[in-house]
């Protein structure tokens, strides 16, 4: 089987969810280092015009999105599951909660406490991935209102480790678990001294700690030019459709995020599931590639 390739960036806390999850499942896999802030000239040929960090690259398959990323991976090799038995809802719930409320909190503790130490360049373009004001001073002023959210989502996950278990889905890792601390984790890496701890949540620390010592299964890096090579002589695996897409088969769309870098990426068509949509692109360089995006939180348009 074709290589996992992860278009990503070490600092990115999506990253980092989807490295703990290649963790939990022990899998070697090839880190792709992509630029921090455009351009990215080797990842949007790729895509046909997503910009976001992580993207997952098998042959000439291309996902989309840390949510569709981590099922795809889940889907396709074995190892332990990342979505445990009796818990296949519970963690795509809570990993849910990760991305939006958790990760909002995050994002303001951290700028705001960084303050005038942002790159006024990272700061730039940030505004043109979210077409919105960046505004550092605004953070500044709400970080202890952002640290007494993050405490009480803390305060919620405190809950589910309150008998004792390891995990949040039991004895086992799960997705659960990568979503959940990868929020820590950025916190911690970024604004040191900021939330490293929870002394009232004893039991959220010793969570963070046997996380963290997952680590990221086998990583090793690979070149840009040699992913691209990778595309160019793959083809896309063959798909299917669910019942009430199959008339949007054969139709040019457009496939965008809905919250922010809503790029829209231009494609036929070309098949889904429950938690995804397919279009195939031919790209001039790269030939036929097929990109996938999570239906949860993407947009599609009649092209
Ligand atoms: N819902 C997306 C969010 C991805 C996201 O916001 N990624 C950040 C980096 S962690 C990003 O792309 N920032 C802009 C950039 O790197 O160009 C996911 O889960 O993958």
């Amino acid at each position: 089987m074709a290589e996992i390739i992860l278009h990503q960036y070490d600092t990115s806390p999506f990253s980092e969810k989807v490295r703990l999850c290649l963790g939990i499942k022990g899998l070697a896999w090839r880190a792709v280092d992509q630029p921090v802030v455009m351009p990215k000239p080797d990842l949007v040929p790729l895509t046909g015009g997503y910009r976001r960090i992580p993207v997952l690259q098998i042959g000439a398959d291309v996902y989309c999105d840390s949510a569709l990323i981590v099922r795809e991976i889940d889907r396709r090799f074995a190892g332990p599951p990342l979505y445990p038995k009796g818990c296949e809802g519970f963690t795509g719930t809570v990993e849910f909660w990760a991305d939006k409320g958790l990760f909002q909190a995050a994002v303001i503790a951290i700028f705001g406490a960084l303050g005038d130490a942002v790159d006024p360049a990272f700061i730039k373009d940030r505004e043109a991935l979210s077409g919105q004001p960046f505004n550092v001073a605004a953070m500044k002023a709400m970080v202890p209102h952002a640290l007494s959210q993050i405490h009480a989502h803390a305060a919620l996950l405190a809950r589910q480790l309150d008998d004792d278990r390891p995990f949040l889905a039991g004895e086992v890792p799960s997705l659960a678990d990568a979503a959940a601390f990868y929020n820590f984790w950025f916190i911690r890496s970024f604004s040191p001294g900021v939330a490293d701890s929870f002394p009232a949540l004893p039991q959220i620390d010793a969570w963070y700690d046997r996380v963290s010592a997952i680590g990221h299964g086998q990583r090793s890096a690979m070149s840009r030019d040699e992913a691209l090579e990778v595309a160019r002589t793959c083809e896309p695996e063959a798909l299917g459709v669910v019942e009430g897409d199959r008339g949007l088969v054969g139709i040019p769309v457009t496939l965008s995020a809905t919250d922010y870098g809503r790029d829209p990426i231009a494609g036929v068509f070309a098949g889904s599931t429950a938690y995804s949509m397919t279009v195939l692109r031919d790209d001039p360089q790269l030939g036929r590639i097929a990109v996938h995006v999570p239906r949860l939180g993407y947009a599609l348009n009649a092209g």
